[in-house]
């Protein structure tokens, strides 16, 4: 067949000055794409007599598989050079010493949940989460709390909006943690142990409240479990979190709507020269609010009050967290001002465990 040698030439020359991969993928369209020069040839077979055919036919074919089996190479080629080339610019000494600038720090908040979780969980608590938009229900009904308790008031509760026209009560932006141990009841029943930390929220703003907050609240449910159990827990509590190795509780009748009776609890501590001493002097200060569950409270998570009861607790993890670490003002915790953050942060690695101390 005619020019076959000078076209082979002149497509193996082209292949191998290509560039790039996109000047190769020109030439295979133009040579054997379906209009190329190759396939073209092809065309003319058809037009020949069987002796020609059969001398033309394999010659071209051996051309098509010529050609492909350049482009092929050339592309592997063209592939390895372009790596190549990135290796040589974009290289990266990694015996360079580590940036010495500290990386993000935990905050004392987190890691304070992160402590009282751990130690709960130590002593049996499962962890519990939940929405923090609830309905009035979970937030209110649930935990005996009636509709003209002041704490439904919107001076108290952050209230959503409801399309207009919706009759529905509104939901509200959890005022506490109660309503995970609510959800906890109703999905897992009675015997139960949880503990609930997160954010809650209350229309407050001044020295000592921010709008949002931090609580934990525990929940212990079986057939016999008693202020006795409570106040051994919560002694444990007490020491393990604030890593002394003794000290004194005092409880102090009060009233929650959940819990009969109540009780607020109190730690002997001294102050001297405003440094906080737990466990001596004479001293008293607050940390939590618990009680024996209300029945209605317990009917409310499904669980039969005429066979089981319970204990029930809440502290304020932003106030523990201030007394633990000594950090003198609460709204230093939400103003994501750097400095204070590497001050009072925790290095990311030094997870709390009870078998390595909780804050080292
Ligand atoms: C406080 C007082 C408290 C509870 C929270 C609770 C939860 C359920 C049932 C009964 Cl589901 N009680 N929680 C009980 C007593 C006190 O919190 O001063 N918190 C900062």
């Amino acid at each position: 067949m005619d020019g076959l040698d000078a076209l082979r030439a002149k497509v193996l020359e082209a292949v191998s000055s290509a560039k790039d991969e996109a000047a190769l993928e020109e030439l295979r369209v133009a040579t054997v794409g379906k209009k190329g020069e190759v396939s073209l040839k092809m065309r003319e077979l058809g037009r020949m007599t069987p002796e020609e055919r059969q001398v033309a036919g394999p010659a071209l074919n051996a051309l098509k598989d010529e050609v492909n089996a350049a482009l092929a190479a050339k592309k592997a080629g063209l592939a390895d050079a372009a790596l190549n080339e990135r290796l040589q610019t974009e290289w990266l000494d990694v015996t360079l010493p580590a940036r010495s600038r500290r990386a993000g720090t935990i905050h004392p908040i987190s890691q304070v949940s992160d402590e009282v979780t751990a130690l709960f969980a130590d002593l049996g608590f499962a962890v519990a989460e939940g929405p923090q938009v609830e309905s009035d229900w979970y937030n209110f009904d649930a935990l005996n709390i009636p509709s003209h308790h002041p704490a439904r008031g919107e001076m108290d509760t952050f209230y959503m909006s409801r399309e207009d026209g919706d009759e529905r009560p509104p939901h509200v932006l959890r005022t506490h943690t109660s309503p995970v141990q609510i959800r906890s009841m109703l999905a897992q029943g009675a015997p139960l142990r949880v503990i609930c930390p997160g954010r809650v929220y209350r229309a407050d703003y001044d020295q000592t409240h921010t709008p949002m907050f931090h609580q934990v609240e525990g929940l212990a449910i079986d057939r016999d479990i008693s202020m006795a159990n409570l106040k051994w827990v919560l002694e444990e509590f007490v020491k393990a979190f604030f890593e002394v190795d003794d000290v004194e509780l005092r409880f102090r009748a009060s009233h929650f709507p959940f819990t009969e009776p109540s009780a607020e609890v109190d730690i002997r501590c001294s102050w001297e020269g405003g440094q906080l001493k737990i466990g001596e002097g004479d001293d008293w200060l607050e940390i939590l609010g618990s009680g024996m569950v209300h029945p209605k409270v317990l009917e409310a998570g499904g669980i039969d009050p005429t066979e089981w009861q319970g204990f029930a607790f809440g502290m304020g993890i932003d106030r523990i967290a201030m007394l633990k670490y000594g950090i003198p003002d609460l709204r230093a915790f939400f103003d994501s001002d750097l400095r204070w953050l590497r001050h009072y942060g925790f290095a990311a690695l030094d997870q709390p465990n009870l078998y390595a101390g909780l804050s080292r």
